[in-house]
């Protein structure tokens, strides 16, 4: 019999198993790749829709120069971002660089961890879960106890003494073209500044023009926090700087930011630290910010050299040519998804928008916030560079909030949580860069503090990798952050079926799960395996006390990564003697149980009642709901119901990370107008009603402050609910809410690689059309029936009721 015939792959209900009438092991085939029969119909790609959103649709638009920071508009090509405030007489144009955080490689090991760990599980599994805490806060954490901050580059300032604001003053970023515009008259001549971050090129260039000859005159220089300075060399405004000393770390990122001005008519030169541009009739600034890091261990690069290298390539080109070669890139991976949600209120600024969305008029910012987040994804995560951190790639500070780290017990997941569903598979790449390197130092951790194999990650890690627990036991001490993250590489695979890719990352899954292996531990009270010390993400079971053994989150990581691993063992014919030991350690993971208030246990003991914050942010348990499909309605409809429960105990409120979970969430819960009470929260001004959520003027996402998470996590819940998938089934309009009840969008994409556009009308879906991706058959539910459809990567069918 197929070992794997009695259990559903994960996500995948026995209900949805038999609608598409395939055995597990014909679906384990399709997917993992066994050949299909030679295919005449052309190579798989993406359709890319030709007619989008009107412009307007498209664009974050004010009437003002930015104030504060959260109003300045971002620009970003993965690696450099900037963010423009749009200042007539002064603008601060902000730039930021991946690679610029404070400190340097760094080995963030505790030799003291390993003798500490088994008195510290003995405390746990005796109840004694202060005492245990209180070693781990001794003996167990990393050295320093915290990790290093993501740091600012400075400002580029450039000046215009003569200019006035008038009237007519209008400040854009345009989604379509990755395009910020500031456009302004002053004493009868209109200006106009136009910025780029461009990925082909890898420089931000700024295009000032006017409609007068000569009107063009300004100086320009660097201003940094930074210990830095500025000067002329080759005819550009150099500013070098190194990065900051932090948690006794001395700071050894070097870094320079290159500004060429390239002035039609006019003059310019470089003097004393400041560039001059004098009668021009139109100016290209190309800037390029480079650091001296080539590695999370090793920051021995020459950051000019690298800055002026970038810079060759453009200097010679005309910025319509940059330009026209930015857009073509950027609209590559843009126009993929068009979302229409109805009306829009494209004549107010975006601003007023934010303030008037509740009144229910203005679905079209729900629209535009949902492409903002694949916007943001596009311009903080590229192949070749760094994941997206807690602000994406902006910060103007030295110090951000946690550091701007990578905080992985729900932040840097939810950055990726639109990577697949919305069509920017490649802008996971970083994610998966990061997975290898942190495999390296974080199986040094497993050596050094559990002494085991594998590698393991906690709940946070910064340029340097770090991979031990940090900050506190009480936090930091949550072994599963590696695992999760690993649980991407299976989705990338199932979504897009490149099993080279698969093969690739295969190592980082299977020394994720090789930790486990060899750490979890059987529970004194039931022998079934649990993970321990651990926690349940900063939640206390009881008041001033999070230390568990085998907190559900953990197990459902643990199944979902267990299973990959196996599927992926089948998927690549290898490790059969690995599949085996996961298959048997899977069977033994404590299992979900239902408490005493009918909700899910978000422990392994029934302590949700004895839980100091029954509101917490975190909703951990939730994880089998989503991203997990672990729970789901027709496969476990106990589970469900406990779920539910689970999460109406702990209430809709929350920081704006908080908020786009529970939107995704409730979208897997399959209850529209409950994810719409979300929406409205999510999309309200930051600073109205309760503490946490909403949007700053510029629609980032408020924690508060500032933390990315959310804006990604919105677009991710949008696409869950119009289109949710398994491998064997996507289901249209899963949680549509009332207050959307006509719209169409097309190119989201469903598990199996399927490209899905449907349009619907008064609350129903009346066209649909499928793409089919890699996998050869695929059952389309909604309320209009069930539609089993089989054909070749490409194949499109098309549906109408
Ligand atoms: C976790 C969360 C906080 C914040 C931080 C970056 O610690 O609990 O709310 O998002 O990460």
């Amino acid at each position: 019999m197929d070992p794997n015939a009695e259990k559903p792959l994960p996500g995948m209900s026995r209900r949805s198993l038999l609608f598409g009438g395939l055995s597990v092991s014909k679906l384990v085939a399709a997917v993992v790749g066994v050949p299909l029969p030679p295919t005449e119909a052309p190579a798989f790609e993406a359709s890319e829709p030709e007619v989008i959103e009107s412009v307007s649709d498209l664009k974050l638009w004010y009437s003002q120069p930015a104030d504060k920071w959260v109003e300045a508009l971002p620009v970003g090509n993965g690696r450099q971002g900037a963010m423009i405030f749009g200042g007539v007489q002064r603008e601060r144009i902000q730039l930021n660089e991946t690679s610029l955080w404070a400190g340097g490689p760094h080995d963030y090991d505790n030799p003291e961890a390993l003798e500490a760990l088994p008195e510290i599980r003995r405390l746990v599994f005796e109840g004694k879960t202060k005492e245990a805490a209180e070693l781990a806060d001794k003996k167990f954490m990393s050295k320093p106890l915290g990790q290093l901050q993501y740091q600012t580059v400075g400002d580029l300032n450039l000046k215009f003494h003569y200019l006035h604001q008038s009237s007519s003053y209008r400040r854009t970023l345009d989604l379509d073209s990755a395009t910020s515009t500031v456009e302004f008259e002053s004493d009868g001549v209109k200006y106009k500044r136009e910025t780029i971050a461009s990925y082909p090129d890898q420089v931000i260039a700024i295009r000032l023009s006017s409609d007068r000859h000569a009107s063009i005159s300004f100086s320009a220089d660097f201003s940094s926090p930074q210990n830095s300075s500025s000067s002329g060399q080759r005819g550009c405004l150099v500013m070098e700087g190194i990065s900051s000393d932090s948690e006794g770390i001395k700071g050894q990122v070097r870094f320079a930011a290159v500004l060429k001005a390239i002035a039609e008519g006019g003059s310019s030169s470089v003097v004393d630290g400041e560039l001059h541009v004098s009668y021009a009739d139109a100016v290209t600034l190309y800037l390029s910010v480079a650091t001296s890091v080539k590695s999370y261990d090793d920051v021995s690069g020459n950051a000019v050299a690298v800055a002026f290298d970038h810079l060759s390539r453009v200097e010679e080109r005309h910025y319509d040519h940059v330009r026209e070669v930015h857009v073509r890139d950027h609209r590559k991976l843009f126009r993929r998804v068009h979302l229409d949600l109805g009306p829009s209120k494209v004549s107010e600024t975006t601003d007023e928008r934010i303030h008037q969305f509740a009144s229910g008029e203005d679905a079209g910012l729900a629209a535009l916030y949902f492409q903002y987040g694949r916007y943001l994804l596009i311009a903080s995560s590229r192949p070749g560079g760094k994941p997206a951190n807690l602000q994406g790639i902006w910060n103007d500070s030295l110090t951000p909030p946690w550091g701007s780290k990578y905080t992985v017990n729900i932040n840097t997941e939810m950055n990726y949580w639109p990577a697949e569903t919305c069509a920017l598979d490649e802008c996971h790449t970083p994610l998966f860069d990061m997975l290898h390197e942190v495999a390296v130092t974080g199986a040094k951790t497993a050596k050094v503090h559990y002494g085991a194999g594998g590698w393991v990650l906690h709940h946070n890690t910064d340029a340097w990798r770090g991979a031990a627990p940090i900050d506190g036991a009480s936090w930091g001490v949550w072994p599963t952050g590696g695992a999760w993250l690993s649980t991407h590489i299976w989705q990338h695979y199932i979504f897009g079926g490149d099993k080279r890719i698969l093969e690739r990352h295969y190592p980082v899954m299977k020394g994720a799960a090789e930790f486990f292996l060899e750490t979890l531990v059987p529970h004194p009270k039931t022998g079934e395996l649990v993970t321990c010390p651990s926690t349940s993400p900063e939640n206390s079971h009881h008041p001033g006390t999070g230390m568990c053994a085998g907190p559900t989150m953990d197990m459902q990581i643990l199944r979902d990564l267990f299973q990959d691993c196996i599927d992926a063992t089948y998927a690549l014919n290898v490790d059969s003697e690995l599949r085996e030991k996961l298959t048997e350690a899977r069977a033994k993971l404590a299992p979900m149980k239902i408490g005493s208030m009918g909700q899910l246990q978000e422990w392994f003991d029934d302590w949700d009642t004895s839980a100091p914050e029954i509101h917490h942010r975190h909703v951990s348990h939730m994880f089998g709901v989503y991203p997990s499909q672990q729970i789901t309605k027709t496969h476990t409809p106990e589970l469900y119901e406990a779920a539910k429960k689970s999460l109406e105990i702990r209430g809709d409120a929350g920081t704006g990370w908080s908020l786009a979970w529970k939107l995704n969430i409730w979208a897997r819960l399959l209850d529209g107008d409950h994810v719409y009470k979300l929406v409205l929260e999510a999309l309200r001004p930051q600073g109205t009603l309760g503490e946490g959520g909403g949007v700053y003027p510029n629609l980032f996402d408020a924690h508060p402050p500032f933390q990315i998470d959310g804006n990604f996590g919105f677009t991710s819940g949008v696409a869950e609910m119009l289109v949710q998938s398994t491998l064997s089934e996507i289901s249209l309009l899963p949680a549509l809410p009332s207050a959307w009840p006509n719209g169409k969008v097309s190119g989201l994409k469903a598990r199996g690689g399927h490209t899905v556009s449907l349009t619907w009308e008064h609350g129903v879906v009346k066209e649909a059309e499928i793409v089919m991706g890699h996998v050869d058959h695929v059952t389309v539910t909604s309320t209009r029936g069930l539609n089993p459809i089989i054909g070749r990567p490409g194949t499109k069918h098309k549906l109408t009721w």
